[in-house]
């Protein structure tokens, strides 16, 4: 009886763990409806969202960003004059910062590991 009890508890954590697969499996994240959401790149295929695309933000305000690595090597994602770095992201990974500047201009982002491929601006502007 004992053993037939944990049998079920085994089997539904296995199917309850399958349910959660699939569902991320049929949802994965939204790439374009994460505007509210702040920044959203992806690292793929030894870019950031296929163009390395010139990133706005304004000044004073901080803005959250999120770098997913799709590819199946690692990545990063840093600004060194702003002090982000997110580390080496796996194949896989994300990871979610925020950038804030009190100074507006010109900034580089790229990857410490593939810094000629990955590699865009960032904008800060004066919002005032
Ligand atoms: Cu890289």
């Amino acid at each position: 009886m004992l053993n037939n009890l944990i049998a079920i508890v085994v089997i539904s954590f296995i199917i309850v763990g399958s349910l959660w697969g699939i569902g991320n499996l049929l949802n994965p994240v939204n790439e374009n409806n994460m505007n509210s959401e702040g920044i959203l790149l992806v690292a793929e295929h030894n870019f950031f969202n296929n163009t390395n695309p010139t990133l706005h933000i304004n000044r004073n305000i901080p803005e959250k960003i999120t770098i997913i690595n799709k590819d199946f090597v690692r990545h990063d994602f840093i600004i060194d004059e702003l002090n982000v770095n997110t580390g080496y992201l796996y194949s896989g990974q994300d990871f979610t910062t925020a950038i804030a500047s009190r100074e507006s201009g010109t900034f580089e982002y790229y990857c410490s590991l593939h810094p000629s491929t990955m590699r865009g601006q960032l904008l800060i502007s004066d919002n005032e």
